[in-house]
């Protein structure tokens, strides 16, 4: 364990480290502090939510596997946990809900008749804990979900209860953007894709635009307070062949309908570098939206851990200086360790990959490229990844009054005892 007077005589031989290298880690934990990550919620729960259970539902391409105690069983249990979790990290947090964590008491609402008021105890939650909201509309664990196809489904009816599904879930996230004085971003990813080779790619495409113009048609809802974004995807449980929803389809339609773009790190090919995007679509695109995630094999939603992918992500916002262009939110769900722990785990190595990026010794390098010294550039870099940035973390930690290192496994440790282990 960490005293903090070991704390601050580490900080303090860091500090001096990056000095050398022109960086003032002072300055790097103050913004580090405040970029905004958005917690998503449907870790607590194995992304189940709250509706009444249906028989015989298909997942909908999304599947939380493990058994591990201590599922989050309502909507306070849930609560409960994320109170928690943000006791234990350091910075600014938002909330990320999905539609079907809706409250309707003992009346049962479908998506497409959901309203702000469904959620007012989350918004409470919220305006307690100080945090903004963000928002989903949910497409999946539905019946009308059943046949992998949702705004693209051939049956007309069947689009148009997810399109007044997704009009409902732009205005519930005005009323929080509104209420919360902070805009809510309102991310969509539709499940629909085909497991084996479609005859026809085309048609499923063309009725998903067509559904989405049918969706932001409605001009009443106010577009600061509810910020659009769209979700792509390569593979998918159940479409592994074929993802309507692909990452050209969503950068074409963000771009010309001026929508957020969501570029989640789990849905590209494995080798592809999702940090080298980032300068290509912030070209044309004038903000992101990420979910941090880490694909593992056929996967793409494990705890997210600090790799190298998460890494480049963020030096690359560093060197772009891209920070009040990005929006981060997180997306991984494992049941099978303790829920709590992912949740600190995931968020700690993405803050982690913030400051890392803010400790960059970007000027050092950029000018030791643009003087045409590669191997002056390439030396500095590798050097920059040996430089302290764990002492700088553990001062941010003690700064934000929160445990630093691993020390906050023993209140995980107390929490399970006292609270996770009297659930089912
Ligand atoms: C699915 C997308 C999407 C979901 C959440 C639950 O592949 O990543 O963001 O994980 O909406
Ligand atoms: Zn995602």
């Amino acid at each position: 364990m960490p005293s903090s007077k070991n704390i601050s005589a580490a900080y303090k031989l860091a500090r001096d480290n990056y000095a050398d290298f022109g960086v003032d880690t002072d300055k790097a934990i103050r913004k580090a502090l405040s970029i905004p990550i958005s917690l998503h919620s449907w870790q607590a729960d194995d992304v189940r939510g709250l509706e009444t259970p249906r028989e015989g539902l298909d997942g909908g391409g999304i599947m939380s596997t493990g058994g591990y105690p201590g599922r989050a069983r309502n909507g306070d249990e849930m609560r409960s946990d994320l109170s928690k979790v943000l006791d234990l990290l350091p910075g600014k947090q938002r909330l990320n809900l999905h539609a079907f964590y809706a409250e309707t008491g003992k009346k049962v609402v479908d998506r497409d008749a959901l309203e702000p008021r469904h959620f007012n105890r989350w918004l409470d939650w919220a305006k307690t804990e100080k945090v903004g909201l963000d928002f989903n509309p949910t497409y999946f664990a539905h019946p009308l979900a059943n046949d992998g196809y949702t705004l693209a489904h051939r049956d007309k009816k069947i689009r148009q209860f997810w399109i007044d599904h997704a009009q409902a879930s732009r205005r519930i996230s005005a009323h929080f953007g509104k209420q919360l004085k902070s805009p809510c971003i309102n991310n969509h990813w539709v499940p629909d894709g085909a497991k084996d080779v479609p005859a026809d790619r085309f048609a499923p495409r063309q009725r998903l635009r067509d559904s989405y113009d049918a969706i932001f048609a409605d001009t009443k809802v106010n577009r600061t307070h509810c910020v659009d974004a769209v979700e792509g995807k390569l593979f998918g449980l159940g479409s592994e062949e074929y993802v309507v929803g692909s990452q050209e389809f969503y950068s074409n339609y963000a771009l010309s309908r001026n929508l957020m773009l969501c570029l989640d790190l789990g849905h590209f090919h494995p080798t592809e570098s999702v940090a080298d995007k980032v300068s290509t679509h912030l070209q044309f695109h004038e903000n992101l939206l990420v979910h941090t995630s880490r694909p593992v094999r056929w996967d793409s939603d494990h705890v997210v851990t600090l790799d190298d992918a998460v890494r480049n992500f963020f030096l690359e916002i560093a060197r772009g200086n891209a920070w009040n262009r990005i929006n981060i939110a997180l997306d991984f769900f494992d049941a099978s360790i303790n829920r709590i722990g992912a949740y600190v785990i995931g968020t700690r190595a993405t803050r982690q990959a913030i400051l890392a990026g803010l400790l960059d010794p970007s000027a050092q390098l950029k000018a030791a490229e643009k003087a045409g010294r590669g191997h002056e550039r390439l030396a500095l870099m590798e050097h920059a990844r040996a430089l302290p940035w764990g002492a700088v973390w553990d001062e941010l930690c003690q700064r934000a009054d929160v445990p630093a290192g691993a020390d906050w496994l023993a209140e995980v440790a107390t929490y399970e005892k006292d609270v996770l282990s009297g659930r089912d």
